[in-house]
């Protein structure tokens, strides 16, 4: 699949496509990431890629014919081809594992990285298929969030991470904004490695007991209670079973009686 990014900050992407993921789903073929200086869009002297607001108020707004002109451009070059047009928003809807799958399916997509108070809403009216946030949190500009966009869509194309069967086959029976990749929509059991003992902070001990049915007890637990303590929201969209039910309602009476 191909990303084409427009960014006033090209040079922002350097590290992230020189590393990692990235760079290796590119090396491979996986991905192609194109990217498209918004300044070589405007046709005046001074590249003028924003503008103040009508209405009043304060920042600035990207002006709409720039970002016309650099999505067209890249249109036709391939006039056939199915286009998403994204633009990263604090107004968008939230990017979850749901959003990646989908788009892991796509062609071709274009990123739009706003900046300043935001973009015209011609743009976001006129040209825009979606528009997506990565979280309610506020952040200076579009580039960050089409760099996790990236990498949360690239991991999920086949043959990307070894896998050479589409990693879609592990999603059954997972409900709609999860997927196995987040275990079944529990958070992740905690993680310990050698040594057993540091500090006088101990690995707990069925972990080194070689007993595995006690073991994956365990785990499911650990990960049913952090869920249950941190992310409520998202137990109430995981299939649980018999065994993860008894546990949840022993580990709620036992909160009762503190
Ligand atoms: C403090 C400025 N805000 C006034 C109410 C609005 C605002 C405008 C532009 C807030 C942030 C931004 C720049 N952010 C993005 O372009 C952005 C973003 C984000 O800030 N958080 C999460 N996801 C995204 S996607 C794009």
């Amino acid at each position: 699949m191909k990303f084409d990014v427009i960014t006033i900050f090209p040079d922002f992407f350097a590290s992230i496509l020189e590393h990692g993921l990235l760079k290796r789903a590119m090396a491979s073929g996986h991905a192609e990431i194109e990217l498209h200086d918004l300044r070589e869009y405007t046709d005046d002297k001074h590249h003028t890629v924003d503008d103040r607001p009508f209405g009043g108020g304060p920042g600035m707004v990207f002006k709409p014919e720039p970002v016309f002109r650099a999505v067209e451009a890249i249109r036709s070059e391939a006039p056939e081809q199915n286009l998403r047009v994204i633009l990263l928003s604090p107004q968008g809807h939230l990017l979850t594992q749901a959003v990646a799958e989908d788009l892991s399916h796509a062609e071709r997509v274009v990123l739009i990285c706003g900046r300043y108070e935001g973009v015209d809403e011609r743009v976001a009216q006129n040209l825009v298929t979606d528009e997506i946030s990565i979280g309610d949190f506020v952040l200076s500009g579009g580039e960050l969030p089409a760099a996790v966009l990236m990498e949360s869509t690239v991991r999920l194309l086949p043959g990307v991470l070894g896998n050479e069967e589409s990693s879609e086959q592990d999603s059954f029976a997972v409900p709609a904004g999860a997927s196995a990749e987040v275990r079944h929509g529990l958070l992740d059991c905690p993680h310990y490695t050698r040594p057993a003992e540091f500090r006088d902070l101990k690995v707990p001990d069925v972990l080194l007991s070689g007993d595995h049915e006690k073991i994956r007890q365990w785990r499911r637990q650990r990960a049913l209670e952090k869920t249950w303590r941190r992310r409520p929201d998202l137990l109430a969209q995981v299939p649980l079973s018999e065994e993860d039910r008894s546990w949840l309602e022993s580990l709620k009476s036992a909160e009762e009686q503190r």
